[in-house]
């Protein structure tokens, strides 16, 4: 039974957070953390790679699946998938058999992206401006896709914890004619959220997050000190935020955040571009930092949907008017590693029937992710 006596603590009582961004409950267990752990450890990746495998068919010059061969390439490098999960002639399907049996044809194209020519570099061992070409070819492909496409996914899948299939550094872009259910949940939460208070969410959020960090009293605390620190941010510059969200769900997920109302990654000015680069090696820095390891992720951009007929979608605007003003571009990671190199997270059980739940708060987190050096462990 509940005692209605006890004051609640959100370092030490178990509950359940909103996420207002999609709207789903997490469900944070702070009592949990100090659980003894004997299951299974996962194998440490292996840290030494050559500048240029051979056998990579990623790497320049190199021979892929079905045939293809890649160019001798010297920066970034995009090719279609030669296994693409999305397809361009895709006809559409039959009308509706059956209002428990619905289907729908998905036209869309899928795209491997190598973020670099050396084997051996992950996005935070890259120098900034080599990082800054990939976000510029990550924009030139949401952009370019967009024209045709209503979501255009960038996103990077990164260890072979993650299913990544090979450790060149690379990532992927899945463009489709629909509106996935991540995005479309994301979409109507904005939306609403914008009809309400006529500010998009996640600029309210991000504002709301530098006066916590800036010692405003903390909604959590209802008047009492914390045990522990409430900021939830990571790291920061002129034109960025990274946060561990409120509502994390992964032990040390991270939400960025542009500081500025934008829709879409091709409407970020040069200098945003420039910060970006710095904040992912920063905060990619951080994480390899955490473990002294490869910290492997998901980890993707979302912006105001595209293709033709929406506004803003086919063109690139700065203008953040119109009916799709309550997006705000923000891009998640979603890291499975929990409290080493090689004891991960497991979304099983309770997870999979219930809701997702997790130990370590947020805030705890934050705290973890900020205490640590901005100098990668393999460069010091
Ligand atoms: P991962 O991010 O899961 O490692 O995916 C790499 C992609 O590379 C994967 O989608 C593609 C796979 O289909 N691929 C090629 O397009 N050509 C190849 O020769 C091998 C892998
Ligand atoms: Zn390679």
């Amino acid at each position: 039974m509940s005692d209605p006596t006890l004051p609640f603590d959100p370092t030490e009582h178990p509950h359940r957070r909103y996420n207002a961004l999609t709207g789903d409950w997490v469900l944070v267990s702070p009592h949990r953390t100090q659980r003894p752990w004997q299951g299974q450890v996962e194998r440490p990746p292996q840290e030494t790679r050559p500048a240029y495998d051979p056998t990579c068919y990623l790497c320049p010059g190199n021979a892929r699946a079905g045939g293809r061969r890649n160019p001798p390439y010297t920066g970034t490098f995009v090719f279609t998938n030669d296994f693409a999960a999305l397809l361009p002639d895709t006809p559409p399907a039959p009308a509706q058999a059956h209002p428990l049996l619905r289907l729908e044809g998905e036209p869309g194209t899928c795209r491997v992206i190598c973020f670099s020519p050396r084997h051996d570099l992950t996005l935070p061992e890259m120098a900034v401006p080599e990082i800054r070409q990939v976000v510029d070819v990550w924009a030139e492909q949401v952009a370019e896709l967009g024209r045709a496409y209503r979501w255009v996914q960038v996103f990077e899948n990164k260890g072979e914890i993650m299913g990544c299939s090979n450790p060149h550094p690379h990532g992927q872009i899945w463009a489709g004619s629909a509106l996935p259910l991540e995005p479309a949940k994301e979409d109507r939460q904005q939306r609403a959220y914008f009809e309400q208070h006529g500010r998009p969410l996640l600029l309210d959020y991000a504002a709301l997050e530098l006066a916590v960090d800036a010692g405003m009293d903390d909604p959590l605390s209802a008047g009492r000190p914390l045990a522990s620190p409430a900021s939830r941010l990571v790291a920061q510059n002129d034109h960025w935020l990274a946060v561990v969200p409120f509502w994390a769900v992964w032990p040390f997920e991270t939400l960025l955040l542009p500081r500025r109302h934008v829709l879409r990654l091709p409407d970020l000015a040069d200098a945003e571009r420039d910060a970006l680069a710095d904040i992912l090696k920063r905060l990619l820095t951080r994480y390899d930092n955490l473990f002294e390891t490869s910290f492997p992720y998901s980890m993707g951009w979302h912006g105001a949907p595209t293709g033709p007929g929406v506004e803003g979608g086919s063109e690139v605007s700065s203008a953040a008017s119109g009916p799709l003003a309550h997006w705000q571009l923000h891009a998640h990671f979603y890291p499975p590693l929990l409290r080493s190199a090689t004891v991960k997270k497991f979304m099983v059980g309770y997870e999979m029937l219930g809701e997702p739940q997790r130990d370590l708060t947020p805030e705890q987190a934050a705290a973890r992710l900020r205490a640590l050096p901005e100098v990668h462990y393999r460069q010091r």
